[in-house]
């Protein structure tokens, strides 16, 4: 069984449609959306959907992630809500987590103004320093992913911030964990972004290192 994850945070403008594409591709799925305090409606829509909401503690989108890994006991698949990520997709990557530990969602292709210039540098560095350090080319920063239960134990998170999916891939690849990769666009954005282009890109860099010298259990 496998349960979606949808982290939100003001998300009112996309959440509706991505719940019913996420419905119309997958057979009674199971989602839950893990929500970081949203000021707009994005609530309101979701539990009027059917959508059981939880809530993070405001730390930031990996708490947030964390909190609903911990809220269920199936495998997971995490995307944002904002229309990035294709939805058509997830099948695959529910086929995929039958014989993988981690899918991962590679960005090949930016479609229209996806990432603005100084998001595509910082992704390109992000990629590269993750290749040299890691000996490995795993898009690091995705935010479509698929992981199994017995998995996430080994991983043992505790990014709070947008370091969760580096650390997810840096200890994924460390531990050796069977890594599935499936190619896809990444589409514009609707609503505004959450990440802060310094600071944000900071913490994925910290994660970086960081997961790299950390000792791993
Ligand atoms: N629950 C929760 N969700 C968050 C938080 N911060 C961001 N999110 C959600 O996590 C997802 C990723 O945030 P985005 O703003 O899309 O960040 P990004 O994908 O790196 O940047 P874009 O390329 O501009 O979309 C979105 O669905 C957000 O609504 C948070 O603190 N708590
Ligand atoms: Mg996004």
């Amino acid at each position: 069984m496998v349960t979606i994850i949808l982290p939100t945070k003001n998300e009112e403008s996309c959440i509706g449609a991505t719940i019913t594409k996420i419905r119309e591709v997958c057979d009674s799925p199971r989602i839950i959306v893990v929500d970081g305090n949203s000021t707009d409606s994005t609530v309101k829509i979701a539990e009027e959907n059917g959508i059981e909401v939880i809530y993070d503690h405001g730390l930031g989108k990996g708490e947030a992630l964390r909190c609903a890994f911990d809220h269920v006991n199936d495998d997971v698949i995490f995307l944002d809500v904002d229309g990035t990520y294709p939805i058509h997709s997830l099948p695959d990557f529910i086929d995929a987590l039958d014989t993988y530990d981690l899918v991962v969602g590679e960005r090949v292709e930016f479609a229209g103004d996806a990432l603005p210039k100084l998001f595509l540098i910082g992704d390109i560095i992000s990629r590269g320093l993750f290749q040299v350090l890691y000996l490995s080319r795993v898009d690091n920063l995705s935010g479509l992913r698929g992981i199994k239960r017995e998995a996430l134990e080994k991983l043992s998170l505790e990014s709070d911030d947008f370091g969760i999916e580096t650390e997810i891939t840096a200890k994924a690849v460390r531990l050796g964990l069977n890594i599935k990769k499936i190619p896809i666009v990444y589409n514009v954005r609707t609503g505004n972004s959450k990440f802060r282009p310094i600071q944000d890109g900071i913490i994925v860099l910290r994660a970086m290192f960081r997961y790299r010298i950390k000792k791993l259990s």
